[in-house]
């Protein structure tokens, strides 16, 4: 078994999204916390892992990779089961426009630099977060339903196990209701990440039970 340390911060919903694969796989690792707002991620010895200034990175048989998506697939190439993703191709490409709608739709334009650059004011901030959130939301609703309408349903997001979409939304619906946004508008993304969250493996990548958490 690869030694695995993943660097990460307690409400990165992009390290969620690994905690919750790593937990899914039930795979054993060892966590380095990178403080965000202390501005962790600029330093050099950060920088020196993830060229990007981001978290989360993973550390993994002596190599670093950085980006969530790439980071769950060598997972899922490494420790095929339990697998997170669906097997034809059409579920694949399914599955994945939800991973993708939530990594390149929604985080980016939430992302902290992001909210910086911005404003300075805090609930300009929160406002923008909102609203980039909702958006994003509202098109996982409907893409909910397509499926749906095509037969695909079950508890999660995308059928009866849990899959890589549940991973990428599960952390975005924490986001989403940090800043704000009432979710409640949202009845097949709801049903389906609260689904998600009541796992185990959700509940042991949630923010709160991080060692970084601030209560
Ligand atoms: N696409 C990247 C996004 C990584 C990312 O944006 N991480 C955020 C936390 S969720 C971060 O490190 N932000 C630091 C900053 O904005 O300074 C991934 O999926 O890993």
């Amino acid at each position: 078994m690869a030694s695995l340390v993943l660097y990460s911060y307690w409400r990165s919903s992009s390290s969620y999204r690994v905690r919750f694969a790593l937990a899914a796989k039930k795979l054993a690792y060892e966590m380095i916390t990178v403080n965000l707002l202390a501005g962790e991620q600029n330093a050099d010895v950060h920088k020196s892992r993830s060229p990007t200034g981001h978290v989360p990175c993973l550390l993994i048989e002596g190599r670093l990779f950085i980006e969530s998506v790439a980071i769950i697939e060598l997972l899922e190439e490494l420790y095929p089961g339990p697998a997170l993703y669906p097997k034809s191709p059409w579920d694949r490409a399914r599955m994945r426009t939800l991973v993708e709608v939530v990594n390149s739709g929604i985080q980016p334009l939430q992302n902290l630099k992001v909210l910086e650059r911005a404003s300075s004011d805090p609930e300009a901030r929160k406002a923008w977060g909102a609203h980039f959130n909702e958006k994003g939301l509202a098109a996982i609703e409907q893409l909910l339903e397509i499926h749906s309408k095509e037969g695909i349903r079950g508890r999660y997001t995308y059928g009866d196990s849990l899959t890589a979409a549940d991973v990428f939304l599960v952390p975005q619906f924490y986001s989403a209701k940090r800043f704000g946004v009432d979710t409640s508008k949202f009845p097949r993304v709801t049903a389906a990440a609260e689904a998600a969250m009541a796992t185990e493996a959700a509940r042991a990548a949630h923010p709160d039970n991080q060692p970084d958490a601030v209560k």
